[in-house]
């Protein structure tokens, strides 16, 4: 990463890279070798940031192979039907698992036990025992595994992550926010992420709603305790299909040290297209970020608001590291996902890097998803975190 201005040189681009150490950096001294399994969206953005980041793409895998040899074609890499092969494929050293969340665990576990690094698309798995046996298969395997909580990656989330450890709003007594979407809300709006058999029971939580979770305790270095929910389906049939997963969710929590909060979750919001925004307030000062604003921050005491504004030569060490541009270039949702990819992969080589989201992130992800759903099933009584019952 390279600013394209001079900057001193400590603060941002390649200069912040952690150092390559450990027992990976000789056995990967190579251009990684890089599959994508699933060639959506997603997909398409994973293999370009992994080029960005000097890998091989050694294919992208489809669900027919039709649509493999299409992709592979796109993307000038080979195009493959299976996905296990490549997954597996003795040339690939991290594969990207893009796809219908029902096939996370299957070619994680299969990607894991051929020894590959594995970074894969939340909810990492449907149900949360899969997903810690996931972190623990990753774990005893000494292999890195990473979920994209790209939000983590803003140098603005960076910068309040910075602030609030260090004192700047006092102890914080307040978290709240939301996520909200609009793409869902026509009765003739649906998506594979719907249907219960593919995307889980839980559909507005688990896909938006556990990026909000994962990102207030990444910030705040605190955890949520205990929370109440609601979930609500609002559009009850899309083209004329009975819709069984949340189009809204609702939560109320408290905080391992103490803090109350609550979160709204939409998929159903007309205007908002992807407002991911949160405050944490203490007795001294509140900090605020919102998605759709990324390069600001907005810090508030009792006689003013200051916009913080992104300036790599103003901003922490820590969040200058993810500012690749000078101030007033906004940066987006694509650098998150660029520098994720680069995070992760100095791992794979490694490097000790603060602020990944590893799977045990993704799986507490899925434990918060059980807990929503369990409190929700109850009438919206509160539910203990840590005890809720794993479904079956
Ligand atoms: C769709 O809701 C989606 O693409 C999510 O799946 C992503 O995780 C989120 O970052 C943006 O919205």
């Amino acid at each position: 990463m390279t600013s394209v201005r001079q900057r001193p040189k400590s603060r941002c681009g390649p200069a912040g890279r952690p150092p390559t150490v450990g027992p990976m950096a000789d056995r990967l001294d190579h251009p990684l070798g890089v599959a994508v399994i699933g060639p959506g969206f997603m997909g398409r953005l994973h293999a370009r940031a992994a080029r960005l980041h000097g890998a091989r793409l050694i294919g992208v895998a489809g669900s027919t192979a039709s649509r493999a040899q299409a992709a592979g074609r796109e993307l000038g890499t080979a195009g493959f039907a299976d996905p296990v092969a490549l997954a597996t494929h003795d040339d690939v050293d991290v594969v990207h698992i893009c796809t219908p969340n029902d096939t996370h665990v299957p070619l994680a576990t299969a990607a894991l036990a051929a020894g590959k690094h594995v970074i894969c698309e939340k909810p990492l798995a449907t149900g949360a025992a899969e997903a810690t046996a996931l972190a623990e298969q990753a774990r005893a395997a000494g292999l890195v595994g990473a979920v994209p909580f790209v939000y983590r990656f803003y140098p603005m989330v960076r910068e309040a992550r910075e602030r609030i450890a260090a004192g700047a709003l006092g102890r914080p007594h307040l978290i709240h926010g939301g996520y909200l979407q609009d793409w869902l809300l026509g009765s003739e709006d649906t998506n594979w992420r719907v249907d219960e058999a593919r995307g889980g029971r839980s559909r507005a939580f688990a896909d938006i709603g556990c990026h909000w979770c994962d990102l207030v305790e990444f910030v705040s270095g605190d955890r949520i305790a205990a929370l109440a929910a609601q979930v609500h389906v609002a559009i009850p049939e899309r083209r004329g299909v009975a819709v069984t997963t949340e189009d809204i969710a609702l939560i109320s929590f408290r905080t391992e040290a103490g803090a109350v909060g609550s979160a709204v979750i939409s998929q159903v919001s007309a205007g908002h297209k992807n407002r991911l925004h949160f405050e944490v307030a203490g007795a001294g000062a509140a900090l605020g970020f919102d998605q759709e604003a990324p390069d600001h921050l907005r810090l508030s005491d009792r006689d003013a608001t200051h916009l913080l504004t992104r300036d790599p030569d103003r901003l922490t060490p820590a969040a200058a590291r993810y500012s690749r541009l000078p101030p007033g270039h906004p940066q987006g949702y694509e650098d998150c996902l660029v520098a994720f990819v680069g995070d992760t992969y100095a791992a794979v080589r490694g490097a000790a890097v603060d602020g990944l989201p590893d799977f045990e992130h993704a799986a507490r992800a899925v434990r918060l998803t059980e807990a929503v759903l369990a409190s929700a099933a109850g009438g919206g009584a509160w539910v203990d975190v840590a005890r809720t019952p794993q479904a079956a």
